[in-house]
């Protein structure tokens, strides 16, 4: 038998990841996308296959969180094997700017996911994106012990998913399971996030066409890994014989700064020659320091990361310095990005 799975999110940097290695283990994949004025399927366009075409398996429908009798219908009419909620909005900095509409995506959406499953009757696996920073203030290293104490909307949002997540398991017996993933990144990584933002301007300064990076605090401590490896251990947790909540993490510790100067190296450039500070990319609280314990998940999953922050930081400035020549060395968006988004 087929399995079906339901993806929301496909469209952002884990979906897309996700979609791929579910398509590659045969699953038929079903993706949840918003209505925009432009297409915005860039990172899945690779996947997608007419689906006139009897040999498509993978199948885009119009949705949104926001909208909770539509999951209901799409639910009932996808009946998905594994429903994996990777929606949200997930930008913590634009989460102060936008604290309600984030409270409705990254959490309420959640309970009206859950909602839906439980009101079209379906028997589905639920995967929750939960994030490192639900632990917030709580210092290093954190595991799935470690007490939350979020520091933004953002983060408060995915903590009231967390739990909701792990309400409906003991309330309604869902397999419903909690990923709780540090900092990911990948040459799909949204370009507004630091590391993205480093590569992509390491990239614009190496062809000539960028002088200056702007940047808000260097001190903080994140543990970032490679998520085309971290949707091996979503879908893994969703095959373990008993729900369970999981930390992903490499347990890795750098600074930003640590990461500008890996990825300036690596082009043959020095960063403190480009980089300059600018306050509106610090949040009103920070997360100073996230490294996670992802020992559990070796234990009961065998997952474990193998990509480390410097390899990684690597192959991002490599991927956009292409990028870059592929464009014809027009990145028309790169000196305005770096200067007013976050
Ligand atoms: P992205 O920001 O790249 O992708 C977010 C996705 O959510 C996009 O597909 C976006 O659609 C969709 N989305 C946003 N709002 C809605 C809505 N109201 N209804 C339906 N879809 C919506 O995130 P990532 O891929 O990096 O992360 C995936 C999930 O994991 C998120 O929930 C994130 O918070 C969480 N997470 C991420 C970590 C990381 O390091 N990457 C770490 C821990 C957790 P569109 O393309 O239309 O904007
Ligand atoms: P984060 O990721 O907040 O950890 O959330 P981000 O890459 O935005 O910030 C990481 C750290 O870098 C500092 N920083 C800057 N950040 C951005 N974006 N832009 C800058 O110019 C800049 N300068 C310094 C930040 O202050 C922060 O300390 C990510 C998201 O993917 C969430 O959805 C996810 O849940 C967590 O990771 C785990």
């Amino acid at each position: 038998m087929t399995k079906r799975a339901l993806i929301t999110g496909i469209t952002g940097q884990d979906g897309s990841y996700l979609a791929e290695l579910l398509l590659n283990k045969g699953y038929e994949v079903h993706g949840l996308i918003r209505r925009a004025s432009t297409f915005n399927t860039a990172r899945i366009d690779h996947l997608y296959v007419d689906p006139h075409d009897p040999k498509a398996k993978l199948f885009l429908h119009y949705g949104d969180l926001s909208d909770g009798a539509r999951l209901v219908t799409l639910l009932a009419e996808i009946k998905p094997d594994e429903v994996y909620n990777l929606a949200a909005q997930s930008h913590v900095r634009v989460s102060f700017d936008e604290p309600e509409h984030t409270g409705d995506t990254t959490g309420v959406g959640t309970i009206r996911l859950l909602e839906a499953v439980r009101m079209s009757g379906i028997e589905t696996k639920f995967y929750q994106a939960s994030s490192s920073e639900m632990f917030g203030a709580t210092p290093p290293p954190q595991n799935e012990e470690t007490p939350f104490y979020p520091r933004s909307p953002y983060g408060a949002a995915k903590v009231y998913s967390y739990w909701i997540t792990k309400n409906y398991r003991e309330a309604y017996g869902m397999f419903a399971v909690n990923g709780i993933l540090f900092n990911h990144e990948s040459p799909r990584r949204g370009e507004t996030f630091v590391t993205r933002k480093i590569t992509r301007a390491v990239a614009a300064i190496k062809a000539g066409k960028q002088d200056l990076l702007y940047m808000g605090n260097l001190d903080a401590v994140r543990d970032w890994g490679y998520a085309a490896e971290y949707v091996e251990g979503m879908w893994r947790m969703l095959q373990a014989d008993e729900p369970d909540d999981f930390v992903l993490a490499t347990g890795g510790n750098y600074t930003v700064r640590d990461f500008l100067q890996i990825a300036f190296e690596h082009a043959g450039l020095n960063w403190e020659d480009h980089v300059r500070f600018d306050e509106r990319y610090l949040r009103p609280t920070e997360v100073d320091a996230l490294v996670g314990d992802a020992s559990k998940a070796q234990d009961k999953l065998g997952w474990k990361a193998s990509v480390h922050t410097p390899e990684l930081a690597r192959i991002m400035v490599d991927a956009d310095i292409q990028a870059l020549k592929h464009a014809g060395g027009n990145w028309i968006d790169t000196v305005e990005l770096s200067s007013w988004s976050n």
